[in-house]
């Protein structure tokens, strides 16, 4: 089938959601360059002002010793990253960097624990620091691991926006990078986020030596989600040594911005979030990830244990190319 004659009759009636084939996601991502950065470009002004982009602040507020074995993870205590471990954090330091965050221009704050999932006695601790976040006047989000249904409804009511969960990569590729829980496992952990009413926050990593059907199924995972995730972040691997993945070829950077405009023209009222890796990219290579649909970004000097690109750098990045931050 021609993929833009399709496309167009999806794009008429973005409610209720959308549901591609795996046939379809494909013939996207084998569009010429240019026709699918049209196409993406044009479903991206359909939804959203195309010179705003969202800025999220990351802080880890429990580091390493994580009892997961994800391939790309510097904080897994599987794999030897010479990390700094970390206890969880008090609230002080967490709401001085949430201040900090807000001053510097971000909309949300992301907290991020190398959790399998969090437990009884520390959630506790998370619920209020959320709330005192919250109350700074910044959108909450956390990414603590796997919750049952009673977490996510507990964080909810603590004020929580937004739940960070990713799949990652495809349900096939899965298996080559995460041993110690399942696909099922995270697809159940989203679902009680989105019962529990908060937004979903879902994307995963490329980069990995998956192939580009992996890239399809990942999307196509993703936007068929019974409600597609309101935030969905493209990360390409953080190559750190003492992981698995430390020497894999690096990912053509043309299929990187592919990855991102497909994402946009499958979930096009979703906000795509050009995520980790974008340190090691020039600022060509981010320019055209926007022109590809990608409307937020992780703003900050660093991620969550590896650099970001500065927020010195963004924001003359942002001067150049007459981009202004969401407010
Ligand atoms: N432990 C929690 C979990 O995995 O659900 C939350 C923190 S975990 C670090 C959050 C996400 O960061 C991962 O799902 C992965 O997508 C991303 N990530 C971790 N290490 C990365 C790396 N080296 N490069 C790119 N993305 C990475
Ligand atoms: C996401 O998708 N990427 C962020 C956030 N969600 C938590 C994390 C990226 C981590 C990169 C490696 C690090 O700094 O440890
Ligand atoms: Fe642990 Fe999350 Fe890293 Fe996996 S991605 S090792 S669960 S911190």
């Amino acid at each position: 089938m021609d993929a833009t004659a399709h496309s167009a009759v999806q794009y008429a009636n973005p409610n209720p959601p959308q549901r591609w084939n795996r046939q379809q996601v494909l013939e996207l991502f084998q569009l010429p360059f240019n026709d699918l950065l049209f196409k993406a470009q044009q479903v991206h002004r359909e939804h959203f002002d195309a010179n705003r982009v969202q800025l999220s602040t990351l802080l880890s507020i429990k580091t390493g010793a994580c009892p997961e074995d994800c391939a790309y993870c510097p904080q897994s205590g599987h794999y030897n990253t010479e990390l700094e471990k970390e206890k969880l954090l008090p609230l002080e330091p967490i709401l001085q960097a949430a201040q900090a965050a807000k001053d510097a221009g971000a909309t949300r704050f992301c907290m991020g624990a190398a959790w399998r999932s969090p437990s009884d006695k520390e959630l506790p601790q998370v619920l209020a620091t959320v709330k005192a976040v919250k109350q700074l006047g910044l959108e909450t989000c956390a990414t603590l691991g796997m919750l049952k249904p009673e977490q996510a409804q507990q964080l909810a009511k603590a004020g929580l926006d937004y739940y960070n969960h990713n799949l990652d990569t495809s349900e096939d590729y899965y298996d080559q990078i995460i041993t110690t829980r399942t696909y099922q496992d995270r697809l159940d952990t989203l679902e009680a986020v989105r019962d529990a009413g908060m937004n979903v926050c879902c994307g995963g990593i490329v980069g990995m030596g998956e192939s580009e059907n992996d890239r399809v199924g990942l999307l196509l995972t993703l936007a068929n989600l019974p409600k597609p995730p309101e935030s969905v972040p493209i990360n390409n691997l953080v190559k750190v040594p003492g992981t698995p993945l430390e020497d894999v070829d690096d990912l053509d950077d043309f299929d990187f911005i592919r990855t991102i405009a497909v994402a946009r023209i499958l979930m096009p009222t979703s906000y795509v979030r050009l995520s980790a890796g974008r340190h090691e990219m020039n600022e060509q290579m981010q320019a055209l990830c926007f022109m590809a649909g990608a409307n937020s970004i992780f703003y900050g000097d660093e991620l969550l244990t590896t650099e970001n690109s500065s927020c010195q750098h963004d924001q003359a990045l942002f001067q150049r190319l007459g981009i202004q931050a969401e407010a």
